[in-house]
């Protein structure tokens, strides 16, 4: 096993192109923040690392459609999901942007390198081109026709409709999104990364981690290093982005395309973060010493340009040197998805509860708890507004919150707000919670990256806290025996420092107001230091008699009522009403044919153009129509189902198409010598097929 001295830990970069969710909190951010500040508590040297991805072509587009520039969106949605994250209590230690300098020289530097070491590849591909916006079209910027489901605004990318997967070329009718022309083909050359070149290094790279990392982590690699690692392109033709840095006419308006720079903003931001320590070189000790542990936090989306392409690209880089080599990542916890009330988040369909708007109306420790009770570790999990009242109430309110509160003031109340005893090691011992124990669980919990159970830990802790003060007595005990309850209110007041401390990584602020109630100045961040366990410190009782706690106690949870959560209860029903009217569309649209037939079959049908010369209505048949029809030389009777539709009148005169070799079928008395061809609308309604054109009557259709 490796004696990692150091870790350094990067959060996926959210695109700047929209507000975070509680999505991404669950799966990425809340879980890298609980390991960075529980790895804090421990004495560790751990730096957090994220920041904005601010380029990629949904910035453009939403930049066109809003008419403003894409920096004016990413400066937009960078300040705000770092605002919402700041405020949510997540502790980065530098939070970037792609769009900086520095971060442009570094994925410069690293194209560069690999491009003079001779590995990239480069590769000429028909792309749709519009003329007009004179302008290579990524997949994002072509709509049209879904050939599956005829949705007829299908990305060039995927159909929002069925969920196909597509490529711009399968598109029907394709449309430029830019001018709303027909986009034509034009040649482009791409450079492209041939991760093939690394499919053995990678395999080997991610054997050696088949025990550490997570099945869905190691199963997403494999599945893709068994297909063959193939030639990825790494430049788009796109006028935002990091240019080429290829001196030649080649690389013009060419950029590096947005997962290359991506990945390498971890590296820009630690040099960055390392610069504002005043020590440049710092960020060094990170990436290019085999002594730190480096963990990508991650959402089980991105997990193969985590575990396949970065660390390819490290490798090319790495390639050849001697010195000035980057680790790979030793883990990366991947996370399944939170849902939301049953339903996966979808920013594109609003199906979401933003981070920033979520913290407008409650506190962050309880959305902090809440979801790190229901932290999509191995299964994807759900998270509702009635779980989320129920947790606030329950546990944090009624189990954390009473308990503090009942022993700060009772301490104030009865002796004088003053430590009254000094707890020995053996009464800490003997309170029914096993501390050697619990911490070693709370560590195991932790560094497997299993933070429900980490969380749980914390709070078992807060229930045997309140359960010994219940059982205790105090407010009787003291009429009859003060010293008996002063050692109660001891035991007691150590508990809410030890949950202070234990509860810490879940809820800062929380554990930061306890701290302060029980009379310490400053925050408990700044007791943090490298080389020291503020968790060791909880395996003998942490306060000493006469200690003065502070004279004032506070409420730490207000209780969430129903009136709180029904408005937000209101908004989903609301959402999930237009998601289901959305997919019962989709399911209209979802083509089933009928059993293919050969053509042959299909060349039997004689379908022909008719005109309509008489029509009538039937006795007692409130549906049909009876219809003379020419059809060149010879006239038909046709029974149509369409009297609800069209009037005699209306038919007469109009050109149809009918089917004139089918049997002839008797109706009600009469026959049937055809039948004409119509569509049903979506409301029900029957529109019959009219031909156009001149002299067509009698013709065959074909
Ligand atoms: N921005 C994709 C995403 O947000 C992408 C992650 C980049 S991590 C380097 O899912
Ligand atoms: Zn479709």
């Amino acid at each position: 096993m490796h004696q990692f001295t150091k870790t350094l830990v990067t959060t996926a970069l959210p695109y700047a192109n929209g507000p975070v969710h509680l999505g991404h909190l669950a799966g990425v951010y809340l879980p890298a923040d609980l390991y960075v500040r529980y790895k804090r508590l421990k004495g560790e040297d751990i730096i957090h690392i994220g920041g904005s991805d601010e380029h990629g072509v949904p910035i453009t587009i939403t930049a066109e459609k809003e008419g403003i520039s894409p920096q004016d969106v990413v400066d937009r949605y960078h300040r705000m999901n770092h605002e919402s994250f700041l405020k949510c209590g997540i502790s980065f230690d530098y939070y970037g942007r792609t769009t900086s300098e520095a971060h442009h020289k570094t994925a410069q530097e690293f194209f560069t390198d690999i491009e003079q070491k001779g590995i990239f590849i480069r590769k000429s591909d028909k792309l749709f081109f519009d003329r007009k916006a004179d302008r290579f079209l990524s997949d994002r910027y072509v709509t049209g026709t879904c050939p599956i489901c005829n949705n007829a605004e299908a990305n060039g990318d995927q159909c929002e409709q069925c969920g196909t997967h597509l490529s711009p070329l399968e598109l029907i009718n394709p449309k430029s999104k830019l001018s709303d022309g027909t986009p034509e083909l034009r040649e482009t050359m791409h450079w492209y990364f041939p991760l093939g070149r690394f499919q053995e290094k990678l395999e080997n790279y991610v054997s050696q981690h088949e025990e550490d990392w997570r099945q869905n982590v190691v199963n997403y690699s494999r599945t893709w290093l068994k297909q063959g690692l193939k030639d990825r392109a790494i430049t788009r033709d796109l006028g935002w982005g990091i240019k080429v840095p290829v001196e030649s006419g080649e690389a013009a308006g060419k950029v590096l395309y947005v997962w290359f720079d991506a990945v390498l903003g971890y590296i820009s931001f630690t040099r960055e973060w390392a610069a504002e320590q005043g020590q440049s070189e710092r960020w060094k000790e990170y990436w290019q010493n085999p002594q730190c542990r480096l963990v990508h936090f991650i959402g089980k989306d991105n997990v193969v340009f985590h575990t396949l392409m970065f660390p390819a690209i490290l490798m090319a880089w790495n390639e050849g040197r001697q010195s000035g080599c980057y680790n790979l990542a030793d883990n990366v916890p991947a996370s399944e998805f939170m849902n939301f009330e049953g339903r996966k988040f979808s920013k594109s369909r609003n199906y979401a509860v933003y981070l920033g708007e979520f913290l407008e109306k409650f506190p962050a420790d309880t959305l902090r708890y809440s979801i790190a009770m229901n932290y999509p570790e191995n299964k994807d999990t759900d998270f509702s507004w009635q779980d989320f009242q129920n947790r606030t109430n329950g546990e944090l309110a009624d189990t954390l919150g009473n308990f503090i509160k009942r022993s700060v003031d009772f301490t104030n109340s009865r002796f004088e707000g003053e430590v009254p005893y000094a707890c020995t090691p053996e009464e800490w011992s003997a309170l029914g919670i096993n501390w050697p124990e619990t911490l070693e669980q709370l560590d195991l919990a932790y560094e497997g990256f299993h933070f429900r159970e980490a969380a749980t830990l914390g709070m078992d802790i807060a229930r045997a806290a309140n359960r010994f003060f219940t059982i205790s007595e105090p407010w009787k005990v003291v009429k009859l025996d003060r010293e008996a309850a002063a050692k109660t209110m001891a035991l007691s007041l150590n508990l809410c420092h030890a949950l202070s401390v234990a509860l810490f990584p879940v809820i800062p602020e929380t554990c930061n107001r306890i701290h302060a109630m029980l009379g310490f100045d400053g925050r408990i961040e700044e007791l943090v230091r490298p080389g020291k366990s503020l968790l060791a410190e909880l395996l003998s009782p942490g306060l000493n008699k006469g200690h003065k706690i502070c004279p004032k106690s506070e409420i730490l949870f207000s209780k969430i009522e129903e009136s709180d959560i029904a408005p937000e209860l209101a908004k989903i029903e609301g959402l999930l009403a237009e998601a289901v009217k959305r997919e019962a569309g989709a399911e209209q649209n979802r083509m089933e044919f009928k059993p293919v037939i050969s053509f042959d079959d299909f060349l039997k049908v004689d379908l022909r153009v008719a005109k309509v010369i008489a029509a009538e209505t039937v006795k007692k048949a409130t549906k049909l129509l009876k219809l003379q029809l020419q059809v060149g030389s010879v006239t038909k009777q046709v029974l149509a189902g369409i009297a609800k539709h069209y009037t005699p009148e209306e038919m007469i005169g109009k050109n149809v198409i009918i089917v004139a070799n089918l049997a002839d079928r008797s109706i009600r008395d009469d026959v049937s010598e055809g039948m004409i061809l119509a569509v049903e609308g979506s409301d029900g309604k029957l529109f019959v097929i009219e031909p156009e054109g001149n002299e067509i009557n009698g013709r065959q259709i074909q």
